[in-house]
């Protein structure tokens, strides 16, 4: 007998719901970055465990919505807590319990779900005692509660254990070899975004997106061709940088990052073109794949 469902990962912006997934998968996938905000759509991961097929939904992290952008992510996560099996709500350790609160009211018993309290590598026993001792008074709202410290993948056992054990008996959903059922061009164009993030400060991560025009693939090499959209023609100097330093930095980073996923050489090529005012663009939005059907 198997068992298959798909997990939600939810939790506030930075919680740690895109490393959680990387790491449970074993292969980096999903952007991450120091920056709060920075998953904008759903991606999943395929992990196989023991009999169980556990698909990981990443999700934009539960924030105010301010700019039609942010609507939309705030759309993907509450679509991705009512249309699952198991919700694992991450709460890093330092959070008071306010934002689970939150979380409890907007899912209303719905959704089972287990926490994960984050980042523990980062407090002393006594403060971890101390968090896990807070959640106490939820006990009955919660299937498990699992501290986790992603650098040292503290918890990862007893995470998938638990998780398997809540998972409907199932076939499986895709081929255990498959580690996402994401595109390629999606999982690139993530890259090239993270990149973004480690490289530039300010606004500017907020304002742009990444599209992949083409990727050709040859025997040695893939080449991919991408475009960087920005919202203002000041912009463009940022991300471009003195002599073209900044592109360059980013192109490098976000090749590393294809080289190793693919394991194949790669040439990538940017370019960066302006979209004034695109991140409250309805219509712009739902052709580059932010569609939320309103
Ligand atoms: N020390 C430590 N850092 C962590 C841990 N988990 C995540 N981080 C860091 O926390 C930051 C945010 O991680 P993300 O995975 O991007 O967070 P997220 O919840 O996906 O954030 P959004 O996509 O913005 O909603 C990154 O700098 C991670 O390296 C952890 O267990 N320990
Ligand atoms: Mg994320």
């Amino acid at each position: 007998m198997t068992k298959a469902g798909f997990v939600s990962l939810i939790g506030r912006p930075n919680a740690g719901k895109s490393t959680l997934m990387n790491s449970l998968l074993g292969e980096k996938i999903a952007m991450v970055s120091q920056k709060a905000n920075a998953t904008r759509k759903r991606s999943n991961a395929i992990v196989m465990h023991e009999n169980a097929q556990i698909i990981f939904v990443d999700t934009p992290g539960l924030h105010e919505k301010e700019k039609m952008l942010n609507q939309f992510m705030l759309d993907e996560a509450l679509k991705a807590m009512g249309d699952c099996d198991l919700i694992v709500y991450l709460a890093p350790v330092t959070d008071s319990t306010e934002h689970y609160e939150k979380f409890l009211q907007i899912n209303n018993g719905r959704v089972k779900h287990i926490i994960v309290l984050s980042k523990i590598d980062q407090v002393s026993q006594e403060k971890l005692f101390k968090a896990i001792g807070s959640y106490n008074k939820y006990a009955d709202h919660f299937e498990a509660l699992i501290p986790v410290a992603i650098p040292r993948k503290v918890g990862h056992k007893d995470l998938l254990d638990i998780i398997a054990k809540n998972l409907p008996d199932s076939p499986y959903l895709y081929d255990p070899e498959d580690l996402t059922s994401e595109l390629v061009r999606d999982i690139y164009a993530g890259f090239v975004r993270e990149a973004i993030f480690e490289n530039i400060s300010d606004e500017v991560p907020y304002e742009s997106d990444v599209i992949i025009d083409s990727i050709e693939e040859e025997a040695g090499i893939d080449r991919i061709y991408a475009t960087i959209i920005i919202e203002k023609e000041s912009q463009k100097g940022i991300i471009i940088g003195k002599g073209g330093e900044a592109v360059k930095r980013i192109g490098k980073s976000a090749r590393e990052k294809i080289e190793r996923l693919s394991g194949k050489k790669a040439y990538l090529n940017l370019q960066v073109t302006v979209k004034k005012g695109w991140t409250k663009d309805k219509n712009f939005l739902k052709e580059i794949g932010y569609d939320n059907g309103k």
